[in-house]
């Protein structure tokens, strides 16, 4: 409906661009490579891009560590590039979101360099967190540091300064100095910053964990959990005591009156369904969707994300079951099962062996575009992408896995188990290149690639799927699609069926507008499952599914191994 925005049926597509597509054979994607590829994604109907950084960075969090926010690193070519990409996007009718890190600098970043080296009492030093080390400590030995919060990327939280003769706070890597939010100076940058990019064109942000921004200023220890070296900041940082008012003040500075129709998502780690209500809801202006971690924190062990742990179906479901249920009145959702930093959604959720692969791959989808929320399609997702091998730990680029790996082992970890880790949950495993063909590093370069082409990409690529009618790529093409021309995709309310089944994802979807309801019927398992369905919907019409539909659904239904299907009737 005309009121309602405009991201509420569109489909957003995250591009990677180190690993999309390289133009100049140094084994880097680059801008270049993403115009040549549009095609793809103006098939596939996406409606939105969003760049993972393509600024100025030393590279040591793959961009996530900026070192200037209105350029573009060389690697990815220029700010021209860049523009020439702008234009070709809106030329296709789709939209461009940038990637807003600004948790964070690269600690190349200038801000940084005099905030550091201009003592301290320098006229930057408050554009950073330092703090002296703790009283009555060496400083520069292990536990002087100012609390005893951990890293995201392993280690301590907080770096040694030999020359100001203090530390400064790193939630991330050590390259990646926290900003101090508290500081006005810092916030109105970062909204001057903002506005550049819109004047460009640009029309919105993911903003990378821009839930962690405000800290208690108290910065107090963490409770230290068992077996754990540091103390678990998180209650101090994530979702913060001021982190409502800085979001509604950027709404205010940079987005409120703007003329064009602009998205904003937050990444927030830890956000809860409650906080996603006071984020998302359009009378407080703020943002307008989030990114949740709930559902792709379910299979962390009590080691946590590299202790990986069988994942249980009616867990799932309850947690994307509660999101919907919590942002059905008021807020929004966003639909995720990867991104950058998450194992490939077809071998954590369905079953990447060669039976199963293809129609597990179309379940999946099926059942996260039926959501009530905006759905993000990670690049390769739409083709069935699967996690890659890695032989050793010297296959890995990432900094949270090689840190992880590192200290693990240090600390006496088996080094075949912290493998078997990272093998499962490293970020690596999304960060292979996009596969385009058969060809050799699979079309992404002509060089050498950065981290090696998934070998499977001569069974798995983009050319072969779209000559494939059944292909997984056709099928997000028709779940796009679906989502474009049947409203009650976008507005029907969501009712979760079977909750406690451990095989059997079904819910359905009622228009009360329109009166038309879909009901989703998913069978996440590798075994036939027989279902008894809810009253009328014998005979109905399934405008979407994953295998030959051969006549009309009888109330009691075996669905075959993966087997999904969408019924519909008015
Ligand atoms: O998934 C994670 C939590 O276990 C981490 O891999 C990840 O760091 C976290 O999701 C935050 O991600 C964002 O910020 C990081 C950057 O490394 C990620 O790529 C980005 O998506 C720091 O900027």
């Amino acid at each position: 409906t005309a009121s309602e925005p405009w991201w509420k049926s569109a489909v957003v597509y995250q591009i990677y661009p180190r690993s999309f597509a390289d133009s100049d054979a140094d084994g880097i994607g680059d801008l270049q490579g993403i115009i040549e590829r549009l095609d793809h994604l103006s098939r596939l109907g996406v409606d939105v891009l969003w760049l993972s950084p393509v600024y100025p960075s030393p590279h040591d969090d793959n961009g996530y560590d900026i070192s200037d926010y209105c350029g573009i690193d060389p690697l990815y070519g220029t700010l021209e590039d860049f523009d020439r990409l702008l234009a070709a996007v809106h030329e296709r009718g789709m939209k461009l979101v940038m990637d807003l890190v600004v948790n964070h600098t690269s600690d190349e970043h200038p801000w940084f360099t005099a905030s550091r080296d201009g003592g301290a009492d320098g006229p930057m030093r408050d554009w950073y967190v330092w703090r002296p080390a703790r009283a009555g400590m060496e400083p520069g030995t292990p536990g002087a540091e100012p609390n005893n919060w951990g890293s995201f990327f392993s280690g301590p939280a907080w770096e040694w300064d030999e020359g100001s003769g203090e530390y400064y706070l790193h939630l991330f890597s050590r390259k990646q100095p926290d900003l101090n939010w508290e500081n006005p100076k810092v916030r109105q940058a970062v909204y001057a910053m903002m506005r550049w990019w819109l004047d460009r064109g640009v029309d919105g942000f993911r903003m990378d964990v821009v839930n962690l921004i405000s800290k208690d200023p108290a910065l107090p220890d963490g409770h230290v959990p068992e077996g754990s070296r540091y103390g678990d900041g998180s209650p101090y940082y994530v979702c913060g005591p001021r982190v409502h008012e800085f979001l509604a003040e950027m709404h205010r500075e940079v987005f409120a009156g703007h003329p064009r129709r602009l998205l904003t998502v937050g990444e927030m780690p830890g956000v809860t369904v409650d906080e996603a209500r006071l984020f998302t809801d359009p009378a407080r202006a703020e943002v307008d969707m989030v990114f949740t971690f709930e559902h792709v924190g379910l299979d962390h062990g009590p080691g946590g994300k590299f202790d990986p742990r069988p994942l249980r179906l009616t867990d799932l479901k309850a947690s994307l079951g509660r999101w919907q249920t919590g942002l059905a009145e008021v807020g929004w959702n966003s639909l995720y099962w990867s991104n950058h930093d998450q194992p490939r959604a077809v071998s954590r959720f369905g079953d990447d062996g060669p039976a199963h692969r293809d129609r597990s791959a179309k379940a999946l989808a099926t059942v996260l575009h039926l959501h009530r929320g905006t759905p993000y399609v990670y690049q390769g997702e739409e083709l069935g992408m699967t996690n890659a091998p890695f032989a050793s730990v010297d296959d890995f680029r990432d900094i949270e896995s090689l840190n992880h790996h590192a200290h693990a082992v240090a600390d006496g970890a088996d080094p075949e188990r912290v493998l078997a880790g990272l093998r499962a949950m490293g970020r690596d495993n999304a960060r292979t290149p996009v596969q385009w063909d058969a060809s050799p590093h699979a079309g992404f370069t002509t060089g050498t690639p950065w981290i090696p082409v998934n070998p499977n990409h001569l069974e798995i690529n983009a050319e072969d799927q779209l000559a494939d009618p059944d292909s997984v790529f056709h099928h997000y093409r028709r779940l796009i699609d679906l989502r474009h021309t049947e409203p009650a995709v976008t507005h029907g309310d969501f009712h979760m069926l079977h909750p406690d089944h451990e095989q059997l994802y079904a819910f359905t979807r009622h228009d009360t507008a329109s009166g038309t309801e879909l009901l989703v019927l998913a069978n996440i398992s590798g075994a036939d499952l027989t279902v008894d369905l809810p009253d009328g919907w014998e005979g109905t019409e399934v405008p979407i599914a994953n295998v030959p539909v051969t006549g009309p659904l009888a109330r009691r239904y075996t669905l075959s191994p993966w087997e999904a299907r969408v019924h519909r009737r008015r």
